[in-house]
């Protein structure tokens, strides 16, 4: 509302909209519709619909709500449900909502579909005379959402203006919870030995072949030396994610894992790479690695949030940050004086993203690794203390563990455990948390459930389980064991050992939602 009122733009919309003319808002464009939100109290909307947007309740649920859900209509025989389908799924991703309230007459007709949440009903779609609005994003909603949006765009404007031709009837909804689990396909890129961008993958981190190829070995002042494997190499990025968007992922990530070496913004490659995808990919897409405050080579510094922006007007839809958030969380501990978790100071990376683009926009990955102890231990963190079946080394067995954070893709270990940093990030306002697993990645051997239900009981916040996926089965395993919204893999994906249509078939057979 800010940005529409200082650039002009209120009235002219208000005036553009009462004249008739064709309107589709898409999320925060279908909420400012409304009178008022709860996200920012100050603010008034357009006020053509006569109720507010309300926050989500968190007692049963995670919350942002975000997500493959249905849709329900309101009236089954409503001209203008063409190109909206029950039986599809759309992206939400969001905290606020309207309630869907049909003992309220003047806004209930407004509403067109509704969607289920938890316990909660809301408005999915509004739809009158030339006005259309979805809360789930269409153009990020696959083949469905891009269906919606070409039925739209080519209604003839005649057609627009007279639909609905009589108001439709309030009524109660059926309650249909049809929130999916989502798959997620991960790459993490950098560049190879020849400085190409490459999709790599590692074992434990460790991103290099073990045997040296013939190039590996250098030959300097007749001395002859091997240096180590060169970078394994599984594919270009922008071709991986057009293979991965037509195979049905539910979303795709794409990481920068040499940012932790300087990462300025100025010709970073990543963002041809993210604009490239996101022009062929209609899924989100996060992008992670080196958002944080840089220098240009010129001089010029670059703030996390300016990062950050240049990465969503490339088309990211979400950013992830592991380094800074295990910082920021330090910082947050150190300012508490009580030994409380503390608070933030507003200037985290989190924070200021957070603010300026909404929660749901910030991601945190995790990269813990296991701490052995013996079982009778009592030293910090004995109260996150797993005394679970080891499936380490020999020295390992019969051992309890907790998990300790790391920095710059596990080079650096921290005095922070993994509940530690999954409680401050998501109180300095991170939306969602990839949980990897340094032991776990690329093993094959199947998600950390012990560490995935660990973070998943801590936060409200949404849990994406990710490392050691080995089979379709591994993923039943994760949702069944631990509530994790989503679970990503890389590996079986890269090497095509797994289809993605594969884990979906597992999951409906084990009863779980997926998106077809
Ligand atoms: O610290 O904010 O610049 O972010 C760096 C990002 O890069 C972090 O998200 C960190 O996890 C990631 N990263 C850094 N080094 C590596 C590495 O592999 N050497 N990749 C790395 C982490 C983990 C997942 C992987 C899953 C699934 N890779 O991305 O996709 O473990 O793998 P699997 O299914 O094959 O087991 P910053």
């Amino acid at each position: 509302m800010d940005g529409l009122v200082s650039r002009g733009y209120f009235e002219p919309l208000r005036k553009y909209i009462a004249s008739g003319r064709p309107y589709f808002g898409i999320c925060i464009g279908m909420q400012v519709l409304f009178q008022a939100s709860a996200e920012s109290p100050a603010h008034t909307g357009l006020g053509l619909i006569p109720s507010n947007i309300e926050e989500f309740s968190r007692a049963d649920k995670s919350v942002p709500h975000m997500g493959w859900n249905a849709v329900e209509f309101l009236d089954p025989a409503h001209k203008a449900n063409e190109g909206l389908d029950e039986s599809l799924h759309y992206y939400y991703v969001h905290s606020y909502r309207a309630k869907y309230d049909w003992t309220h007459t003047e806004s209930a007709q407004w509403a067109h579909s509704t969607t289920q949440y938890g316990q909660e009903v809301f408005v999915a779609a509004v739809c009158k005379d030339n006005v259309f609005a979805t809360q789930f994003h269409p153009e990020k909603s696959g083949p469905a959402g891009l269906k919606l949006l070409a039925g739209w765009l080519s209604q003839p404007q005649s057609g627009r203006t007279s639909v609905p031709p009589t108001p439709p009837i309030a009524r109660p909804p059926k309650p249909k919870d049809g929130l999916t689990k989502r798959i997620v396909a991960c790459m993490d890129v950098r560049s190879n030995d020849d400085g190409d961008l490459i999709v790599t993958k590692g074992d434990q981190y460790d991103v290099r072949e073990k045997a040296p190829s013939a190039s590996d070995i250098a030959v300097t002042g007749g001395l002859v030396t091997r240096t180590a494997g060169a970078v394994r190499n599984l594919g270009k990025p922008v071709a991986l994610a057009e293979r991965y968007f037509s195979a049905g992922a539910d979303e795709l990530c794409l990481m920068n894992i040499t940012s932790f070496r300087h990462s300025p913004l100025l010709d970073q490659p990543m963002l041809a790479v993210v604009r490239a995808a996101a022009e062929e990919v209609f899924v989100p897409l996060t992008i992670g690695g080196g958002i944080k405050d840089t220098v240009d080579p010129d001089g010029t510094p670059r703030s996390a949030l300016e990062v950050a922006g240049a990465y969503f007007r490339a088309g990211a839809d979400k950013v992830s940050i592991a380094t800074e958030a295990v910082y920021a969380v330090e910082r947050m501990r150190e300012r508490a004086t009580d030994g409380s978790i503390g608070e933030g100071d507003g200037t985290s990376a989190i924070e200021t993203i957070a603010h300026a683009y909404g929660r749901q926009a910030v991601v945190v990955s995790i990269d813990p690794r296991r701490v052995y102890v013996e079982p009778d231990y009592d030293g910090p963190y004995n109260n996150e203390l797993v005394l679970g079946k080891s499936d380490g080394t020999e020295k390992e067995r019969g051992k309890a563990w907790w998990y300790q954070c790391t920095v710059k893709g596990g080079r650096e270990t921290r005095l922070l455990s993994v509940v530690q940093l999954a409680k401050g990030v998501e109180k300095l306002g991170a939306g969602e948390i990839i949980l990897n697993s340094i032991d776990r990645d690329g093993t094959g051997l199947g998600f950390d459930i012990d560490l995935i239900a660990l973070v998943r009981k801590n936060v409200r916040i949404p849990v994406v389980a990710s490392s050691g996926a080995g089979k379709p089965e591994h993923f039943v395993e994760v949702f069944e064991k631990t509530g994790a919204e989503a679970a990503l893999a890389a590996g079986i994906f890269h090497r095509e050992e797994v289809r993605i249509q594969d884990v979906k078939y597992a999951l409906s057979a084990a009863k779980i939602t997926v998106r077809a």
